[in-house]
């Protein structure tokens, strides 16, 4: 199978430098799990408290009483710990570094700048009438204002609900109502790729809603200044109002267990559940996984790709790298603006040495071939990290190889936005790679496999991922319903968090995730992973990307079903399906066999990437009535054009 084939050793250069090497990595993972008091108590001592806690670990996963807190008698302020205590020490260092959609337009704010700014808005927001515990919802472009919003909430005690800025108003009303929101901060427009996405008109929208009426303000940032509504009495300019405040603004103490923010993800069933993350234990993990899993060193300048409305931004674009006095690199635009080589281009132009992306990202600048990283050098880079999905193999080849010149460590980096930070990747001085492996646990992080009658699985094997205790990152409850968070994550098996994704462990005691158990497919009794037939798939030259499901299958149960992408170029033919079925046969073997191959010009995927399966199944089973809900599409229109062409009337 392809996923076996290379093994990257440690590079003698970054060991040298790096925060841990293997032995220290082991030791303290050691600790970590042996001693989780002692190793937590020591490593709460990385951000600064008002009062430090005595009392580190308090959890259980009982399902008739699901707790968990950490550091529960300690007292901070996030905001403090992101910009007050860097000042003596770095207050004119860049704290973020903009790029604009438009390649002529970026600009650094320092730590003192940001520190200014966030006390002006934090002032605002209490002129609003905004307090401890009051929540506020962010619809925002990928502005250094996003950033702000965050950490001047976290400074008053406020808690922020970010919204991806890509959703729709059903959306923004849903989570305004859903976490009983006073205020909304957006802006006019936002720009990506060119075009203007109008922000403030969808709030508008949104708050016509019912059950909106909670909502009492929208604070306006002018990006654009292009034309909106305004809503006399309710619509507040930012500019404005924050132009006139203090640039102090004293930081509330917050306890450790006090909510941060709120982050709505969906599931496989029922409307998005609202994460509830709280501040001490998020924070530590947030800037520990920071420092180590991207080995960050001090004065470099890190670059991560997501959205500030996704959990990635939240913890690896904002808190961590901040906590930590990091350089922190906002991308407004998308990869392939003004051209295919964009995402280079900035690596040059900002001299960014840690660079962390998505493999739908590498997968489609891969479909436009070897050359298409020529208008950069990229000699800046050091270490480059993937996360959201399973990383097939050819692409982490293609992304070592293309983007980073074959010198980087990649860190494949496995999580949840329950997990609120990065839970199994390796350490680049310490960790052998693997391409397609998460590889190893974080400290504190102890993953088990369980088969689905609830047996633990030991040595090398298949099963479903679940974590056997806690970890300070840990989300605490779904915002107002808790037994939701039990029934979703705690019932499935008994004692342990269940993360819903299938995994396998190799006899290095690798993990390979599979993919979404609700993924993974039974044909004659045999078990895969879709995402094993869609790496082998993709590493064929004439396919850019596929996806693959289950349907009803006579004989065999379910039959494999595939949806596949072709390189630019490359012409749907009967010849080429053989071919390719072909092809997985001989990689993966017979049991693999594609039952059903149709082209697919597009996938349909939410705004952050992922594919939709459920829709994909739906079609496959020649089922295209009860599609769902299919709202959260970036482009519902590819979902009737798979209908029309679909190979199993
Ligand atoms: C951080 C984030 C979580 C789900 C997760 C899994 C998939 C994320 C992955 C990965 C394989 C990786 N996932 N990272 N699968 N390898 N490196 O993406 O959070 O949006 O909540 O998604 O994404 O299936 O369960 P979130």
């Amino acid at each position: 199978m392809s996923d076996q084939q290379n093994v990257y050793p440690v590079s003698d250069d970054i060991a040298a430098k790096a925060w841990a090497d293997k032995e220290k990595y082991q030791a303290m993972y050691q600790q970590s799990v042996d001693d989780p008091d002692a190793f937590w108590g020591e490593q709460a001592k990385r951000i600064d408290w008002f009062k430090a806690p005595t009392r580190i670990k308090h959890t259980s996963y009982d399902p008739h009483n699901v707790d968990i807190r950490w550091f529960e008698d300690g007292t901070l302020n996030a905001s403090v710990n992101c910009l007050d205590r860097h000042l003596e020490t770095r207050g004119d260092q860049t704290a973020i570094i903009w790029e604009g959609d438009d390649p002529n337009d970026s600009k650094h704010t320092t730590y003192r700048e940001l520190h200014a700014q966030t006390c002006q808005l934090a002032n605002a927001l209490k002129e609003l009438g905004i307090g401890k515990g009051d929540v506020v919802t962010l619809y925002m472009p990928m502005i250094p204002e996003a950033a702000v919003a965050m950490l001047a909430c976290a400074r008053i005690g406020a808690v922020h609900s970010v919204v991806f800025g890509g959703f729709s108003p059903d959306a923004v009303a849903q989570r305004v109502v859903g976490a009983q929101s006073k205020l909304v901060i957006t802006a006019d427009e936002s720009v990506r790729g060119g075009k203007h996405v109008p922000l403030k008109d969808n709030v508008d929208a949104a708050l016509t809603r019912d059950g909106t009426e909670v909502c009492q303000n929208v604070l306006v940032v002018k990006r654009t200044g292009g034309e909106i509504q305004w809503h006399e009495g309710r619509d507040v300019w930012y500019g404005d109002l924050v132009e006139k405040q203090s640039t102090d603004c004293a930081a509330e103490e917050m306890n450790a267990e006090d909510p941060l923010f709120i982050l709505y993800t969906s599931g496989s069933t029922g409307a998005p559940k609202g994460l509830k993350h709280t501040t001490g234990g998020y924070l530590v993990y947030a800037s520990l996984t920071h420092q180590y899993v991207f080995d960050y060193q001090d004065g470099e300048v890190y670059w991560c790709t997501a959205d500030v409305g996704w959990v990635t931004g939240h913890s690896y674009i904002v808190y961590g790298p901040l906590a930590n006095g990091a350089t922190t690199l906002m991308f407004e635009g998308v990869p392939s603006y003004p051209g295919h080589g964009r995402m280079g281009e900035v690596v040059d132009k900002h001299k960014v040495n840690i660079l962390y992306t998505a493999p739908t990202a590498i997968r489609a600048l891969m479909a436009h071939g070897e050359n298409v990283m020529d208008s950069s050098q990229r000699d800046s880079l050091r270490i480059l990290g993937s996360v959201g999905e399973p990383i097939n193999p050819e692409a982490w080849e293609w992304f070592y190889r293309v983007i980073g010149n074959s010198r980087c460590p990649i860190v494949d980096t496995w999580w949840q936005t329950e997990t609120g930070g990065i839970m199994i990747a390796p350490l680049p001085g310490a960790t052998p790679l693997k391409p397609g492996s998460a590889t190893l646990p974080f400290f504190g992080v102890q993953p088990a496999l369980y088969d689905s009658e609830g047996k633990e699985l030991k040595g090398a094997v298949d099963g479903n991922l679940v974590l056997t205790d806690s970890w300070p990152g840990q989300a605490r409850s779904i915002w107002g319903d808790h037994e939701r968070f039990v029934q979703t994550y705690f019932s499935t098996y008994q004692g342990v968090y269940f993360t819903g994704d299938g995994c396998r462990r190799d006899e290095d005691g690798y993990y390979w995730i599979t993919g979404r158990v609700d993924d993974v497919l039974n044909v004659s009794g045999h078990r895969m992973g879709t995402a094993e037939i869609e790496s082998s798939l993709v590493a064929h030259e004439s396919v850019a990307e596929a996806a693959v499901v289950g349907f009803p299958h006579d004989i065999k149960g379910q039959g494999i079903y595939i949806y596949v992408t072709l390189t630019e170029g490359v012409e749907p033919t009967d010849e080429l399906k053989k071919e390719l079925t072909q092809w997985v046969r001989k990689d993966i073997g017979p049991i693999a066999s594609p039952d059903v191959i149709q082209w697919a010009p597009g996938l349909p995927k939410t705004r952050s990437g992922k594919i939709m399966r459920r829709i994909l199944r739906k079609i496959a089973a020649n089922e295209c009535d009860g599609l769902g809900d299919t709202s959260t599409l970036a482009d519902p229109s590819v979902v009737d054009e798979l209908i029309e062409h679909r190979a199993n009337r």
